[in-house]
């Protein structure tokens, strides 16, 4: 492998911006769909205020991170203070609540690695998980939302590297890929590299948001409005970046010494995170630090043998945007 590749990128390749576009127009959610997710979260509220009136529901995930494509599941987390109630007492409640009114297949998970409640609405045809006080979830998500906010090439980029994700089979935490959350994270570090920045950092910025949750302090810059257009010194096309998206991860990225991280807008070096051997099942081929659980790394769950896998989907995305004729079609086809 050749290390930091010096590449030029294909001459040609603005004009493939269009048929990008015309993907990434056909992945967003209708208003509609938006409306329906508005009124099941409704539907659930009243259902959970009659039995806890002091809980509240939260969205987060893709539904409210703005890189959920159409026809998501909703991800939805209830914050409730029960102090003698352990999380799984409390799932089996919510799904006996929930069971008694008009929704289908209510399902309480308590033993899975977070526990959930899984239902789907028969009116609106949504399938939605409920899980208990993960606000560091909420969080994140709305940095996500915030970060989507300062520039629409982010959104763009993130679309189409979750549906290339998606179409390849490397979106799949439980084979040793990456989840949608660790594949934003990566595009949202490859615009804070791009020369112009494309995306500022905002947990580096004074902040005007800030939380504990967890006993973890996160807080950010979230007034993105007042950024201006951070990235318009940067002119680079969708394709462009796209193309730079896989050259980066294929041909640029060091594997065996970096860790990206989105909260510093760098890399950091694996040894200062003590993430150079592996411990237990964690084994850091492949690491993504977590903005706010800094202690977290996302690449995990990636073994020796997925690991390989990725590298080979990255390589195979850089050589197509590099050299095929028609980008669009061969990079999507299903595995
Ligand atoms: P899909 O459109 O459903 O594929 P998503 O954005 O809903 O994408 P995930 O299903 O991977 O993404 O995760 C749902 C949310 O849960 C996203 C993020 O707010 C949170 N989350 C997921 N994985 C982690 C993690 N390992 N650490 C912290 N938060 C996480
Ligand atoms: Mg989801």
């Amino acid at each position: 492998r050749t290390f930091k590749r010096q590449m030029m990128c294909r001459r040609d390749i603005d004009s493939l911006s269009v048929p990008f576009l015309a993907i990434y127009e056909s992945l967003i959610p209708p208003e509609e769909e938006k409306l329906k997710q508005k009124q099941l979260l409704g539907l659930l509220e009243k259902l959970v205020s009659k039995e806890w009136p002091m809980a509240r529901l939260y969205l987060y995930g893709s539904c409210a991170n703005s890189f959920g494509v159409s026809k998501s599941d909703i991800d939805v987390c209830l914050a409730i203070q029960e102090v003698d109630m352990d999380k799984s007492k409390i799932i089996m409640k919510l799904a006996d609540i929930l069971q008694s009114d008009n929704l289908q297949n209510v399902q309480a998970l308590t033993r899975a690695r977070v526990p959930i409640v899984k239902l789907m609405d028969p009116v609106t045809g949504i399938s939605c998980d409920i899980c208990i006080n993960n606000l560091l979830a909420v969080v994140n998500t709305k940095l996500l939302r915030d970060y989507a906010n300062i520039d629409t090439r982010l959104r763009q980029l993130a679309f189409i590297i979750k549906h290339w994700a998606k179409s390849r089979g490397v979106n799949e935490t439980y084979h040793g890929t990456l989840s949608s959350y660790a594949y934003v994270l990566m595009c949202i570090h490859f615009l804070q590299q791009r020369r112009p920045a494309i995306l500022p950092c905002l947990q580096g910025m004074d902040a005007t948001y800030s939380v504990t949750v967890d006993n973890v302090d996160c807080a950010f810059f979230d007034k993105v409005e007042k950024l201006g257009h951070f990235g318009r010194h940067n002119k680079e096309s969708i394709a462009h970046l796209v193309w730079g998206f896989f050259f980066y991860w294929a041909y640029c990225h060091d594997y065996a010494n970096s860790v990206i991280s989105v909260r510093t807008g760098s890399t950091i070096s694996k040894r200062d995170k003590d993430w150079t051997r592996r411990v237990g099942n964690d084994r850091h081929l492949i690491c993504i630090e977590d903005p706010f659980e800094i202690s977290h790394d996302l690449g995990r769950v990636v073994d020796k043998r997925s690991i390989k896998v990725l590298r080979e989907e990255f390589e195979r995305a850089a050589d197509i945007m590099q050299y095929d004729p028609n980008p669009c079609v061969k990079l999507f086809e299903p595995y």
